[in-house]
């Protein structure tokens, strides 16, 4: 069987299988599009081959062009060359897609002249999601096949579309659950047409016709988001549209030459590579996580309910457990609702939602929790109450099982100390709704067995959650920072920024929403509790709340709330100006450059300081748990990656001038980071896989 570096080609009769084997998910590295040149150059002239069957493995026909390669001169053959020499082929060519053909792997089944697809498949071109357009042509051919509105659809949200909805789209010829890759076989020996995907027009024609078309289809894809990369992938729709495929191509080039030298690709290589460097906890060699079977959430609050559904979404049966039936019976309520919602919305099917349902078992008291080989307590944030129900569960819970809180900020080593297992205790912080939000910060105590973290983090993939391992402390790494930007945007407030003001500063850098918008919509009186215990003040929060205002829920908070919608209000400027006078504070206007810019770096220098302290690992794993749990902009990269960009002697300089003007010592900049500065360095040169 003739080899070709990470390529083989095998004959099967009268058809030619050029197989790719490059692991994991068969990037289109160099040495594999030179593979496929030299497998296509030795077919070329062999008259006994009638078709060629592309294929890949089980995992993945191919998961793109290599990202790796992206940050220095990419060496020939290219993959717009190699997908030229299969459109050029004279028999034809077809692809046998299973597992994922993404990115390049589409564009480079898009040069086929058929595709066959099998049912586990997923297909797309998600290169937007690393600031990016598809550059070898997916943005000229996809619409070719599947139409404008689709093309545009998969295009700018980079969301993948399975065997079935690619097959009514037109992406693929052929689902078949048949032989791998022998069905594509067969179907090859059918195929006469050698027609090009390049050279079909009749796809196009609406959009040619409707000259608003195209705007139409993009205007709701582009409101969410402030990154260049969505707009460039609609251009690139248009040019396919309106010019002949040469030059739509030379344009999409270009565009993609622009982008993937720039901040906002490196930005969401750096997120992408980080993502998955997270989630690689330091632990010694041979730990294994222990095997579980069966899981226990105590508490069935929104947080509870949320948690439990992760489990019971991936598999694992769970018992939620209550104190009392009244407030079981709510919870279990809520869990039947949200997922009649989402079988209802079409993200699952009814069967789905039934067993996942019928995987969550509610019971009164902790009895419940003696057959699980992990617990996750969800209880009331009050350490008097943790320590109680974990000496409990040192009682009851079966040895080996692994004892987790919720806690969003308290101590691991005052709760672990309640038992006789502190080696088995740890934190497992899920954001709210549980269900949905990716972050899970797995928090080792000071007694935290290896192997008891290693279950957590294994626990997290399971959950399809980004499971970052950090270290115990006020907070953790994600809340720890957000407390230092809580400040500064009261403090704002107090020199004479508006509500609005403060929240179009974050929206304009690429938040979905604002601090005080997040305040309004979580509730103003969780925050107040915080303060209350640890005898903090916050002037204008703590006003607003005996104001009776506690945010959407009571209709008024920082904003006035009709529905969700929400309006300025001029109470809370009377409100805020009081707490100004109050304090002496001559308010004046702040622009949004500053206002960005005390409100981001103080959380930079918290970075530091937990980096310097060991709570997270590299400056990646805090990038992950801002992207996947607070919603820090993709293309940004997440807050150390940006501190880079910024360069750290600018956040220094500025950290100085914020001490000198409040003696905040938070704001006084952290030894790390002024030891960086100095020396010209930033945290971290990027992963250096996505440089
Ligand atoms: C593109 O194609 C541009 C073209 O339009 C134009 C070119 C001119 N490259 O995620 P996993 C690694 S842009 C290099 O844990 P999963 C990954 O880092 C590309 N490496 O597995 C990890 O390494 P490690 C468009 C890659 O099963 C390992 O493979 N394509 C690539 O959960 C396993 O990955 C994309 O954006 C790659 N393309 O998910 C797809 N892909 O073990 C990006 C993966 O050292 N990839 N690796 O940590 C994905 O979305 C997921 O990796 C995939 C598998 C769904 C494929």
């Amino acid at each position: 069987m003739p080899e070709y570096g990470p390529v083989t080609v095998e004959r099967d009769g009268d058809v030619a299988v050029v197989t790719m084997n490059n692991p994991p998910v068969n990037a289109l590295g160099l040495a594999l599009r030179q593979g496929l040149m030299a497998a296509l150059d030795s077919l070329r002239g062999d008259a006994s081959v009638k078709a060629i069957v592309l294929a890949g493995t089980a995992r993945a026909f191919s998961g793109g062009a290599d990202i790796t390669e992206f940050g220095g001169a990419m060496q020939d053959p290219n993959l717009r060359q190699v997908i030229s020499a299969i459109e050029d082929m004279p028999v034809p060519v077809v692809a046998a897609m299973q597992g994922v053909a993404l990115g390049g792997g589409l564009e480079l089944a898009l040069g086929c002249h058929a595709r066959v697809a099998w049912p586990t498949a997923k297909m797309g071109l998600p290169e937007v999601k690393l600031g990016l357009l598809p550059g070898a042509g997916g943005t000229q051919r996809l619409p070719r096949v599947a139409g404008v509105e689709k093309a545009l659809s998969m295009i700018v949200t980079g969301t993948p579309i399975g065997a079935a909805d690619a097959q009514a789209a037109g992406v693929v010829d052929l689902v078949t659950d048949g032989p791998y890759p022998g069905a594509a076989v067969a179907y090859a020996r059918t195929v006469t047409d050698r027609r090009r995907v390049r050279d079909r027009e009749d796809k196009l024609e609406p959009a040619r016709t409707d000259p608003g078309l195209i705007d139409r289809i993009a205007a709701p894809l582009l409101k969410a988001s402030g990154a260049q990369a969505p707009r460039a992938c609609v251009e690139s729709v248009r040019a396919a549209v309106q010019m002949p495929f040469d030059e739509g191509a030379a344009n999409e080039r270009r565009l993609f030459e622009g982008l993937v030298v720039g901040d906002e690709s490196r930005a969401q290589r750096h997120a992408f590579f980080a993502e998955r460097e997270a989630q690689k906890a330091k632990l010694p060699p041979g730990t294994e996580p222990r095997p579980v079977q069966r899981a226990a959430v105590i508490g069935a609050g929104t947080m509870g309910g949320g948690i439990a559904m992760c489990f019971a979404n991936a598999g694992i049966p769970v018992t939620v457990i209550e104190t009392e039936q009244a407030a079981l019976d709510r919870g279990m309520a809520r869990i039947a609702e949200l997922y009649a919602t989402s079988a209802k919305r079409g993200s699952i099917t009814q069967q789905q939602a039934d067993e996942r349902r019928g995987r969550i078992q509610g019971q009164l008291g902790l009895e419940g929790v003696r057959d699980a080989d992990i617990v996750v307590e969800a209880v009331f944030e009050e350490m008097g109450i943790k320590k109680q129900v974990f000496a409990e569960l040192d009682r009851l819970a079966k040895p080996g099982a692994v004892l987790a809180t919720n806690t969003s900020y308290l101590d691991i080593d005052e709760i672990a100390a309640a038992t006789s297992r502190p080696g088995d205790v740890l934190g497992m912080h899920f954001f709210s709704p549980a269900n949905v939000m990716k972050l899970l910060e797995v928090v080792r105590g000071r007694n935290t067995s290896p192997a008891v973290i290693a279950t957590a983090a294994d626990m997290g993939r399971k959950l399809s959650k980004v499971g970052v391992v950090v270290g115990n402390c006020f907070g953790f790494v994600g809340n720890r920072m957000l407390a230092r930007r809580t400040d500064a945007a009261e403090r704002l407030l107090l020199d004479g920024a508006s509500p609005q003001e403060v929240d179009a500063a974050l929206t304009a850098f690429g938040f979905r929403m604002g601090p005080f918008a997040m305040s309004d919509l979580a509730g103003l009186d969780i925050g107040m509790r915080i303060r209350k215990a640890f005898g903090k003040r916050a002037p204008v929060a703590d006003a607003l709340c005996d104001a009776g205002r506690y945010g959407q829920k009571t209709g008024r908070g920082y904003y006035l709330y009709e529905g969700r919608a929400s309006t300025p209000d001029l109470a809370v400027d009377a409100i805020i100006a009081a707490e100004s006078a109050k304090l002496g504070i001559t308010r004046r206007h702040i622009g949004a450059e500053e206002i960005t810019e005390r409100l981001i770096y103080p959380m930079i220098n918290e970075g530091a300081r937990i980096l310097e302290e060991g709570i997270a690992e590299r400056p990646g794993d805090i990038d992950a748990i801002w992207l996947h749990g607070y919603n820090w902009p993709a293309w940004r990269g997440g807050p150390m990656f940006y501190a880079d960009l910024v360069g750290l002697s600018r956040i220094r300089d500025r950290l100085q001038d914020f001490h000198a003007a409040t003696g905040d010592e938070a704001l006084r900049p952290a030894p790390l980071l002024a030891r960086l500065a100095d020396a010209g360095q930033g945290f971290s040169t990027p992963t250096k896989k996505a440089a």
